[in-house]
């Protein structure tokens, strides 16, 4: 196992879903969990601390409003973890956003962007810190971001054809 992606609350499965996607089509094995910081404090810490000896590299926590979950996981490992800031009312993910972002020096916490394309970006993230000592995985990362620029440039003439009719 490599990457444990932790959900503050089962609401967040939405946002959560593009990383499920993205390491499945990465081959990179994961594995999922509904911790809370403030609902299961003991499960979330005791989650952290043997997930080094568990095989995890990597860890993922998506949560909303205050959301210390990934300061909290991140408190009780040295292992890198990625936060997932998630939307939701009255403040739509600057709440999340900045408790993610703004960890006290000391405690680091990867934050990517709100939402859906976070859970993208924060499993490409986690891939992409195994990929270091993974070439296989490293050329499946080139792969991507061919095939993602291939589309960009197939779009443009797309476009260019369809303004020169
Ligand atoms: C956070 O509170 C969760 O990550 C979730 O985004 C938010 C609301 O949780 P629920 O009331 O929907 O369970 O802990």
């Amino acid at each position: 196992m490599s990457v444990a992606v932790i959900l503050g609350s089962k609401s967040d499965l939405d946002v959560v879903r593009g990383a499920f996607d993205t390491l499945k089509e990465f081959g990179v094995p994961y594995v999922a969990h509904v911790f809370s910081a403030h609902r299961t404090p003991e499960e979330a810490v005791d989650f952290a601390k043997n997930a080094r000896s568990s095989g995890v590299d990597v860890i993922i926590c998506a949560a909303g409003m205050a959301a210390h979950l990934g300061g909290v996981i991140a408190a009780h490992t040295t292992l890198p973890v990625i936060g997932i800031p998630v939307p939701s009312a009255p403040f739509n993910a600057l709440d999340s956003l900045l408790a993610t972002v703004q960890m006290p020096p000391g405690v680091p916490v990867g934050a990517v962007t709100c939402g859906k394309a976070g859970g993208k970006n924060a499993a490409l993230y986690a891939i992409e810190m195994i990929a270091i000592k993974d070439a296989a995985l490293a050329q499946k990362l080139a792969d991507f971001r061919r095939d993602q620029r291939t589309k960009v440039l197939d779009s443009d003439a797309e476009l260019a054809a369809e303004l020169a009719k």
